[in-house]
């Protein structure tokens, strides 16, 4: 502290603890602590708000360099991980399980057909298998293979406005989350209906695979499926998570 004042070198093990916690490691480097040492920060609340705004930025910086081709990689059969790990917000046993007949898939936001979906009309629409890696920021991956419709098939459907921002989702178990529309429309990007088990807990009935995105990026047990112009955050980017959180 000078006269009253955080310095640069107050700051670094601060801004390391939040890298960390907003997984910006490659992109708040030196420089933007260099910048950060020009700023007045006279308490955490302002040091937070900085650091929240920086993260907004690097979403869109992030965002600016999605290379709406670039390809996750995919593996073989031989590489899937088993048994495959679970995790969500809660423990494995409160998984929820969700009764696939009765089952509608509903829809919100900036959609022309808002018509509810079943399982079975989903199965009706061109299916794909991809094997990629999820990746979860708890500091596990896992190679599994996830099959369904290629989400973009999905959104040309129903009739979706491409123009919009962003997709959100809700799920059964009131988990959510949002990608941007590049990402939505990604070619690997999935709307799933077959999990790297056949255990509801991996996302029965669908779950939005998307192999560019960290794992809490990809939805389980999804209801529902909205187009919004306002980023609509989600469980862990609402805590703080960074929002793109994908490469
Ligand atoms: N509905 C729902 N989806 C979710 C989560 C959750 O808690 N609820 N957790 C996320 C996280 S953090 C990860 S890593 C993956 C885990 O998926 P898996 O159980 O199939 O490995 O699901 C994501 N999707
Ligand atoms: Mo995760």
């Amino acid at each position: 502290m000078k006269n009253g004042k955080l310095t640069l070198s107050d700051l670094r093990p601060r801004l390391q603890r939040v890298e960390r916690r907003l997984f910006l490691k490659q992109s708040l480097s030196l420089g933007a602590l260099t910048m950060l040492s020009g700023c007045t920060l006279k308490d955490d609340d302002s040091v937070d708000r900085l650091l929240f705004a920086m993260s907004r930025f690097n979403d869109r910086m992030q965002a600016a360099l999605f290379d709406p081709d670039k390809l996750a990689p995919t593996y073989s059969e031989a590489d899937l991980t088993t048994p495959f790990p679970f995790n969500a917000f809660y423990e494995e046993k409160l998984a929820p399980v969700v009764d696939g007949e009765n089952y509608r898939l509903t829809l919100s936001g900036l959609v022309e057909n808002k018509s509810p979906w079943t399982l079975r009309e989903l199965r009706a629409l061109p299916q794909v298998s991809q094997i990629t890696r999820q990746v979860c920021v708890e500091g596990w991956s896992a190679i599994g293979k996830w099959s369904g419709v290629p989400f973009r098939t999905f959104l040309e459907r129903v009739g979706a406005d491409m123009t919009a921002h962003y997709v959100g989702f809700r799920c059964a178990d009131n988990y959510s989350t949002s990608v941007d529309m590049p990402t939505a429309l990604h070619p690997q990007t999935l709307l799933a209906l077959d999990f790297p088990t056949r255990e509801t807990k991996y996302g029965f009935p669908v779950k939005i695979r998307i192999p560019t995105k960290l794992g809490f990026k990809n939805p389980k047990h999804v209801v529902e499926i909205f187009v919004t112009n306002d980023n609509p955050g989600g469980y862990w980017e609402n805590k703080g998570y960074n929002w793109f959180s994908g490469s």
